[in-house]
């Protein structure tokens, strides 16, 4: 498996982790996105033009303020470890962590403007990362919460109360618009970067999943062929087709024969292996465009499209001649014969209804049983249905 595969795989596990690890991976990103800031703090500070760029006083405060988020978040995992072992499905945690999330960045964001670049991308971008992993309620009143604070510092700084963007001094040249364009840029990137590969991975997963999960609801378990509810379906859209084209389509049922002593005899497990047997059978001596279905038990259904009575009744004889010269070798070592009666009917222009040829080939089937089994009959659909 490729290391991508790998890194998805595992990142979709994610999705199955306990509330509590769930609210750890949320402090697993807020610290490191503090110690970003931290440190873009102290390089602002380390650089001779920093006046130009900062006011140097607010700037200090905020980063106290960020440590002390270090220091909360830190205790926040202490308990989140503690937790993990003893109530590792605590909702609560969830809701603690996205709301401290939501909040401590809220007030962080403050000092270069409730309306910048990065808080856009933060407000939009991490609810949707919340929403695929953690509680949605939890996110919910997290957004919320992050809403309404920004909404209160940006009335408050609009009406005088506080200063709007307090670390920023508006740019004077060219140098430091540019320097405020990166800043904004840094403090954008790991949301920008984290949530787009996020979103990324979990809906190529699902998208994954979804198509797994559909091959699965069409397909027999025991012989790989489509399953009575996928065959009905094609049968369906054949008619259609057929109906279209003003093409025939052949339908075919049949049921193994005397197969109950087969189980009687060598038991449910070598019946097993009869019936995937005459499944391979069957799915290599019908045309690519032929469609094989589990109709029952063991009973199979073939759809034949563009195919006459005569030409479904040669590709049938065929199934017939190779399954019963077929032998089937179980696991025991057993060497097992088996033989099936066809029941066939053919809609010559494609406008019947499923039902009536399914009716039709049963009752075919039911002559073929009783004229002695390992046969063909072909039945006649009703007059009235060929008119
Ligand atoms: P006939 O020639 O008249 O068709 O006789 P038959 O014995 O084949 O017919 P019957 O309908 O009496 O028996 C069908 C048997 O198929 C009964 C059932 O136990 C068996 N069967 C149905 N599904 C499965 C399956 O998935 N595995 C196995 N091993 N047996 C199955
Ligand atoms: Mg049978
Ligand atoms: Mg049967």
């Amino acid at each position: 498996m490729s290391y991508h595969r790998k890194l998805r795989r595992r990142l979709a596990a994610a999705l199955e982790w306990s509330a509590v690890d769930k609210g750890m991976v949320i402090m697993g990103l807020l610290i490191p996105l503090y110690l970003q800031y931290l440190l873009w703090g102290w390089y602002v500070l380390a650089r001779e033009d920093r006046d130009k760029l900062v006011d140097v006083s607010f700037l200090v405060g905020i980063m106290q303020m960020q440590g002390v988020m270090v220091v909360l978040g830190g205790l926040i995992v202490g308990a989140g470890l503690l937790l993990r072992k003893r109530h590792p499905d605590l909702p609560l945690f969830q809701y603690v962590t996205s709301l401290f999330f939501a909040a401590s960045l809220s007030l962080t964001c403050y000092g270069i403007g409730t309306m910048s670049f990065p808080v856009g991308v933060a407000l939009l971008g991490t609810p949707i990362f919340g929403f695929i992993l953690i509680d949605r309620y939890a996110v919910w009143l997290a957004t919320l919460t992050g809403l309404v604070l920004l909404g209160l510092l940006s009335y408050a700084s609009s009406v005088g109360l506080i200063p709007y963007a307090p670390i920023v001094v508006p740019p004077g040249d060219q140098a430091s618009q540019l320097f405020w364009t990166n800043s904004m840029v840094f403090f954008a990137a790991p949301f920008i970067l984290v949530i787009t590969l996020m979103a990324d991975e979990m809906l190529s997963w699902w998208r994954e999943r979804e198509a797994r999960i559909r091959q699965l609801s069409r397909t027999d378990a025991l012989t790989g062929l489509h399953n009575r509810r996928s065959i009905l379906d094609a049968l369906d859209q054949e008619l259609g087709r057929a109906a279209r084209h003003g093409r025939p389509l052949s339908v075919v049922i049949l049921d193994l024969d005397h197969f109950k002593r087969i189980n009687d005899t060598w038991g449910h497990p070598a019946g097993d292996q009869v019936l995937r047997e005459s499944a391979r059978v069957l799915r290599e001596n019908v045309r690519e465009t032929d469609q094989v279905g589990r109709y029952g038990g063991e009973e199979f259904m073939i759809i034949l499209p563009d195919a006459d009575a005569a030409q479904a009744h040669a590709v049938l004889e065929r199934c017939r001649l190779k399954l019963a010269g077929a032998e089937i070798i179980t696991e025991a070592q057993q060497r097992l014969q088996v033989s099936a009666s066809f029941g066939l009917v053919c809609d010559m222009a494609g406008g019947q209804l499923a039902h009536v040829l399914i009716h039709v080939a049963d009752e075919a089937l039911y002559k073929a049983k009783e004229n002695g089994r390992n046969r063909i009959e072909v039945g006649e659909l009703p007059e009235a249905a060929t008119a």
